[in-house]
């Protein structure tokens, strides 16, 4: 068994440049963002603590002592950003709520002037022809939530229930395309045993009554944005990966299993009707979730899509000291971007198949996918991010791949619009394919963004 050399790199064959006409006409062309990552306006109109408020105040959380109380200040640029958007000639445009914006823990009604922005953005992306496609949470729990338990209490799930009723009353009549979770992984496991995302928490159990919380929120709240939204699409994006075991030893090839129960099948199985992977479940013990009757029912509510996130293949090996499940990602080897992530187009392909093939979950959305690198500013005001050029080309090569294998994949969000708050890493990460200065908040495009634009104006 091989590891990288099937995930083609820097040393893989270039593929044919990828063209807009390889892909169907309706076929969705985004990018994507996130709240906390780029709105600022930390304590404006009413927004109160987020968990990543929080955490990013706690000393030796954020790599560069940053936070996201300023971040792109989008919350009073939106416009340019979205005409900026526009003229690169995407047709949808992937944004997410402030949950802090919309709930402050203390009123009984929804906040007027959080639900107003969100309005405000959406008529933005309708005047500028982008398909609005709105995420309920993409991390920034309400720190008031979290004082009371957080995603481990149940609670959680009907305050979420409320404010996806609140938001989508709102904006049901002009969004139609919903997305309950972004990444439940990372919510979970990278926030409540890895520990190194809000709240930073580090016990197993705690992560997998996290995870049990958001599946069964994301289940309760799609019936509510179906009663709010004519015609709603609805559905869930996933972070995954393609995985390798290390060698053809059985015992790496068994790790491999392993990871890949807790990290695809234990969020992909409930979701699709079947329940936890049993064997994940016993390996995990004791730290396996309470799941009351009816609770996966709900989980496997009917959706309209699913959104996948790739970013890299992983390779496993067998290591009885690491971790819960005796599984350890070993470090990649060949290209990497500057987030030390293996460059893996081909991976992308692999897993919408493999996705697909699996569960028949219907459309598939690649509601994420980018690189990050050191970019510089030259002299004439030029960013020539020639590898993130490079890796959005092959990636869409692998697209293209995956649409021609008869994948059923209806669009592609690039991550990200704009450079933005890089979470544990703040601001030293810059994945835009718009670039930032965050002293002037001046937006350049990168060559990357012009390739996109060239691309999409089927050149
Ligand atoms: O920036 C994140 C995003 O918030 C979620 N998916 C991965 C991106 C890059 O790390």
């Amino acid at each position: 068994m091989t590891t990288y050399d099937i995930f083609p790199g820097a040393d893989g064959p270039e593929p044919q440049a990828p063209q807009r006409a390889d892909f169907g006409s309706d076929f969705l062309w985004g990018c994507a963002t996130s709240s906390y990552q780029i709105e600022g306006a930390g304590t404006v109109d009413g927004r109160v603590e987020s968990i990543w408020d929080r955490f990013a105040a706690t000393p030796g959380r954020i790599r560069d002592g940053s936070s996201g109380a300023v971040a792109c200040d989008h919350y009073h640029r939106w416009p340019a950003d979205l005409d900026i958007g526009r003229d690169l000639g995407l047709n949808a445009y992937r944004f997410s709520i402030a949950w802090p914006r919309i709930c402050d823990g203390v009123s009984e009604t929804p906040n007027a002037k959080g639900l107003d922005f969100y309005d405000r953005l959406v008529d933005g992306m309708l005047e500028r022809g982008l398909q609005p496609w709105a995420t309920l949470y993409h991390w920034d729990l309400p720190q008031w939530l979290q004082d009371r338990g957080g995603w481990a209490s149940r609670d959680t799930v009907d305050a979420f229930v409320d404010m996806a009723d609140a938001v989508t009353r709102r904006l049901g009549d002009r969004v139609g395309h919903w997305i309950t979770h972004n990444e439940p992984w990372c919510t979970s496991i990278i926030g409540n045993y890895e520990g190194w995302h809000a709240p930073g928490l580090t016990d197993l159990g705690t992560a997998l009554q996290v995870a049990h919380h958001v599946l069964l929120s994301h289940g309760r709240a799609v019936p509510v944005i179906r009663a709010n939204v004519p015609g709603a699409q609805a559905g869930i994006s996933l972070s995954l990966h393609p995985l390798r075991p290390a060698s053809a030893a059985p015992e790496d090839v068994a790790a491999m299993d392993r990871h890949d129960g807790l990290r695809y099948r234990w969020f992909l199985d409930p979701l699709y009707g079947r329940g936890y992977p049993e064997a994940t479940l016993a390996q995990v013990g004791k730290a396996a979730p309470v799941v009351l009757p009816g609770d996966l029912d709900d989980i496997a509510v009917p959706t309209d899509f699913l959104g996948v996130n790739y970013y890299f293949p992983e390779t496993v090996a067998h290591d009885p000291d690491h971790g819960p499940l005796g599984a350890r990602i070993l470090p990649p080897q060949g290209e990497i971007t500057a987030m030390g992530w293996p460059v893996a187009p081909q991976g992308l392909s692999e897993l919408l198949a493999r996705v697909d093939r699996d569960y028949r979950p219907g459309p598939l959305y690649v509601t994420e996918n980018g690189s990050c690198y050191d970019d510089v500013v030259t002299g004439d005001g030029a960013v020539r991010d020639v590898e993130r050029r490079r890796y959005l080309m092959r990636h869409l090569a692998a697209l293209r791949q995956a649409v021609a294998e008869g994948v059923p994949v209806k669009g592609y969000f690039a991550w990200s619009l704009l450079d933005n708050f890089e979470w544990a890493e703040g601001y030293l990460r810059r994945f835009g394919l718009v670039h930032v200065d965050y002293a002037t908040q001046e937006r350049r495009l990168k060559d990357s963004a012009k390739w996109y634009r060239t691309f999409l104006r089927g050149l």
